[in-house]
Formats: structure tokens, sequence, C-alpha cells
């Protein structure tokens, strides 16, 4: 029995770097409510070695005192049915603990998911900063969020909520000399559209987090990205670290210069551009690209990466589709 608990708490500190989501102490089964269900999942947890519903340890640490116990289970049933005292927030309503310990909450079904603000070390040393949504618990499929020249993390609107929302782990970041994150370092910032040395580094720092051991599913990570983060997106797909990518408004000759080597061995990706914006790469693009594969033509359009999502709405719905079909979710 304490070999089994051993363990599970090996898988859950495993997971101890990600950042925590909000919760509901004491409801250790996450469906929304103190009840007797929760005091017998600690329980279970303790003595027969069933992995908590709700993923989240710090929600069953009822008392807050640190630890789960026995004594959080009495904790619970004290309140419930001998007047107890009344669990320490976040109790009334989904939040995050306040008392500092080593109990890692990396997902919580039955809070809205949040972003949570986290910092990628690149291969290079340098700071990036993004944030984080757990649409899933450890596990779950994962999404790279990459944005495009000028822009940041904060380019998507709500789209990284409705990737959460489908129970996929999110990350989006800010690529070097943009946002938060460090400056570019190998000159004039236009540089960084064609240096391998540059964003195709940031990106692994993503890749390599999202992969780590107790984060998504190592097997289906997804790209989706714009402009020199569509080349990004394809570069993924090259060099295998995706297995899926949504590419909005990719131009051949910088993905060549950011992988620095032909675009090919690609597979599972979705391309759009603008009619009038440098179709024809998304189209010769697409025809180099194994099964699943799609390419869409905006008629008449001049829309570029991310002006692509917001002018047309439906995108939106078509990578998600597109995504959990080339993921397999
Ligand atoms: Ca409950
Ligand atoms: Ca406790
Ligand atoms: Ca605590």
């Amino acid at each position: 029995m304490r070999l089994i608990t051993a363990a599970l708490w090996a898988f859950f500190c495993s997971s101890a770097a990600l950042p925590a989501a909000p919760f509901l102490r004491g409801d250790a089964d996450a469906n929304r409510s103190l009840e007797i269900t929760d005091a017998i999942q600690v329980l279970a947890f303790l003595f027969v070695g069933e992995p908590l519903a709700s993923g989240c340890l710090d929600a069953a640490d009822a008392d807050d005192n640190g630890h789960v116990q026995l004594t959080d289970a009495v904790y619970i049933l004290g309140y419930l049915f001998r007047g107890g005292p009344t669990p320490p927030e976040p109790f009334e309503g989904c939040g995050d603990d306040d008392t500092l310990d080593d109990l890692p909450c990396p997902y919580f079904k039955a809070c809205k998911i949040e972003r949570e603000g986290l910092i990628l070390t690149t291969p290079d040393d340098l700071k990036l900063s993004g944030y984080y949504l757990a649409g899933g618990p450890p596990g779950s499929p994962g999404v790279i969020l990459v944005h495009q020249y000028l822009q940041d993390d904060q380019q998507w609107g709500d789209f990284p909520e409705e990737l959460a929302a489908q129970g996929w782990i999110v990350l989006a970041f800010s690529l070097r000399g943009h946002g938060e994150s460090d400056p570019y370092t190998g000159g004039d910032l236009s540089k960084i559209l064609t240096d391998p040395r540059g964003a195709p580094v940031d990106l692994e720092a993503a890749v390599t987090f999202l992969t780590g051991e107790g984060v998504a599913d190592t097997n289906r990570v997804a790209v989706v990205g714009t402009s020199i983060g569509a080349n990004l997106a394809v570069l993924a797909s090259i060099r295998k670290w995706a297995r899926a990518a949504a590419a909005l408004s990719p131009r051949t000759s910088a993905i060549e210069a950011l992988a620095a080597t032909k675009a090919q061995g690609m597979a599972g990706i979705a391309y759009y551009a603008g009619e009038l914006d440098n179709a024809g790469d998304a189209k010769s693009l697409e025809e180099a690209t194994a099964d699943p594969s799609t390419v869409t033509i905006l008629s008449a359009s001049s829309d570029h990466g991310i002006a692509i999502l917001r002018n047309r709405p439906e995108t939106r719905g078509e990578i998600v589709e597109f995504l959990r079909s080339a993921l397999g979710s």
C-alpha cells in the first residue's frame, strides 16, 4: 500500500513545476460540492492507492496543513456532520492556495480554466514570457500557439480558451524580442524572421516544456502559428516535434531559412492563406505534406496571419476540428 501511494506521490510531484490551477478546498472529486464522497476519495487515495478524481492534491488538503492525511477526511466529515470548522479558502469559490506547500494542483475540472503565467528558459538561456491553460489533466493533448512578427502572446483573443475547452493543455508564449520576453541578440529584430538560432530555439523550449514529464501527451502535440509562427509550425512538423499543426500565412523561403533544410517531411498540417497574399506557398507546401493535410485559400483576401483568425471566425472551429482529427482526440 505504501509503495502504491509513493508511486502516486511521485506522479503528482513530477508535475510540480506546472502553474497551479484554481481549486475548491476539500472538493477531492472536483464535482464542485463538498460531500461525504470527498472524504471517501481522500481515504481511497491514502489507503487503496486510488488516484484522486480531481487530480489536485491541494483540494484534498481540506485543513490546509500542507499534507494529505487521514485528518483531512476527518476534517471534511467534521464540517459536514458535526459542526466542525469551515475549510480554509479557497472554499466559498474557486481560487488559489494562499499557503505555500508542495502539493500540486495541475488541473481542476470544476473551476474555470484560467491563464497561468509562466517563464520558459531557452537552450541558449533566454527567458520567454508566456501563459498556460490546463484544459485537461496531465497527459492530455498539448497545443502551442506562436504569434507573428511584432505581435506577442496576447494576439490570440480568446482562442486559447477555446482550445483549452477541448480538454487540451495550451501554451502560448512570446518569441525573443517580443512581448515581455528577453531581447533578440542577433542584430536587427527583422533578422529573427530567418535566423535558425533565434525563434526555432524558442519553439524548442516550448516543446520541451509541454512534453516534460507530467505535462502533455508527448505523442499528441500540435503547433498553431501565424506568419513567422506559421513557419515555425511547419518547422515543428519537419523536426517531428508536433503531430499536427495549423499554419496561417506560411512562406516557404522563410521556413527553409529557419529550419536550415528543405521544406520536406511534413505531415498533419492545415494551411491557410489569403488569395492576394502569397497563396502559392500555402498550396505547394500542402502538396508536400503527408495526410492529413488541407489548404484553404481565402478568395479575394489579403488577410495575413492573425487577421485570418480575426476576420474569418469560422477558421477557429475548422482548426479545432482539424487538430482533433489529426491528434486523435
Ligand atoms: Ca466533491
Ligand atoms: Ca491536510
Ligand atoms: Ca496550502
